[in-house]
């Protein structure tokens, strides 16, 4: 294996970016090897960028290799091993003089820099190019690019491990366990509002979730909207949407994904349905996931979901399935 990893970065100069860009170098995520980062902003705002390397070089990062800033994700993306495609226009914001407040508008907005960037992926990144989609609408956002790349050796995923790190820290606190303590915290579905967070097949001390909390009651009416709407929460107490947990969420995700996952267990991303879990196909769907000996990651297919969890799960398989429905014209 490579003892040398290019890494881009999108959105480089934002909240999450400012959490995640010192920690890709820090000799943790990507243990021993060589860091290469090409952090990319949009032109109004490239030359910020000069700050933070200038940070970089002034933390002593003994693993960090080159690093260069730009305007232009096409170069930024040669040779790229790992994008973290974290850039993208916020809800609130005024674009082209109409404030963004609808998914549908943010899904039009964002989809477009999608195209080219999956197209740039595609064209010039490595063959076995991990992309970690962050920018909301993260899953829709990750089926443009995965469309747009025709690349199918490369891995698109988006983000919904945050999601998960939230759920496993409401389940902690209401088991009196350690957050470590809990695995298998499957988020099934979109990264939204929507998503299903699976407690009956989380492991909590080494238990089923099912037996262990035994209690749907506290599920529908306490765990699920706290999860689900833990996001609007940290906007309404921080009046920022959530950052530092979201690059360390990134970050756990390169970490799951560049080791391989213990027997047993599985983390959660999204990635494009090959019709498991009865998802229509190529949607980009959080599952439970698997990192093989051979570096590749699957999808873990021998969960069972109970009636209750279908339901919720086909909740959000329908707001994909409209989704992609809203986005179909920038599909090939
Ligand atoms: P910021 O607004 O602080 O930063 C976004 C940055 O992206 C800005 O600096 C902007 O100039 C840049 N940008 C926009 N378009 C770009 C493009 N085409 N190429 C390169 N850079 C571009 O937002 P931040 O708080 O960092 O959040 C970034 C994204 O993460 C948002 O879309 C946000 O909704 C999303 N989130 C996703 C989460 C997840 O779990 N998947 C959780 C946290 C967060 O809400």
């Amino acid at each position: 294996m490579s003892s040398r990893v290019k890494v881009v970065v999108t959105g480089a100069a934002g909240q999450i970016a400012y959490s995640l860009i010192p920690r890709l170098v820090d000799g943790r995520t990507f243990g021993d090897k060589t860091v290469d980062l090409c952090l990319v902003e949009i032109p109004q705002v490239v030359s910020k960028l000069k700050g933070l390397v200038m940070e970089l070089e002034d933390s002593y990062f003994p693993n960090m290799g080159e690093v260069t800033f730009t305007d232009n994700f096409e170069e930024a993306s040669k040779d790229g091993d790992w994008f973290l495609l974290v850039g993208s226009i916020p809800r609130g914001i005024v674009y082209e003089g109409k404030k963004i407040e609808e998914r549908s508008d943010l899904l039009k907005i964002n989809g477009g820099i999608f195209v080219n960037q999956g197209k740039a992926i595609g064209e010039n990144g490595k063959d076995d190019a991990k992309i970690l989609v962050v920018g909301n609408p993260a899953n829709t956002n990750a089926l443009i690019g995965k469309n747009a790349s025709g690349k199918d050796s490369q891995l698109w995923m988006a983000m919904t491990m945050l999601d998960s790190s939230r759920a496993k820290s409401v389940i902690a606190k209401k088991t009196n366990t350690n957050v470590d303590d809990v695995k298998n915290m499957i988020i099934w579905g979109n990264h939204s509002p929507t998503m299903y967070p699976d407690v009956e097949n989380a492991m909590i001390d080494g238990v089923l979730g099912i037996s262990s909390i035994n209690d749907m009651q506290w599920v529908e009416d306490e765990f699920l909207p706290a999860v689900q709407q833990r996001g609007k929460a940290v906007i309404d107490a921080r009046g920022a949407s959530s950052a530092t947990s979201a690059a360390k969420a990134a970050l756990d995700t390169i970490i799951a994904c560049e080791s391989e996952t213990e027997d047993g267990n599985c983390f959660s991303a999204a990635v494009a349905s090959d019709g498991a879990y009865d998802v229509p196909e190529g949607l980009i769907c959080g599952y439970p996931l698997m990192t093989l000996a051979d570096g590749s990651v699957e999808i873990k297919r021998d969960l069972v979901l109970s009636d209750y969890a279908k339901e919720k799960f086909q909740i959000s398989i329908d707001e994909l399935s409209s989704e992609r429905e809203a986005v179909k014209h920038l599909m090939k």
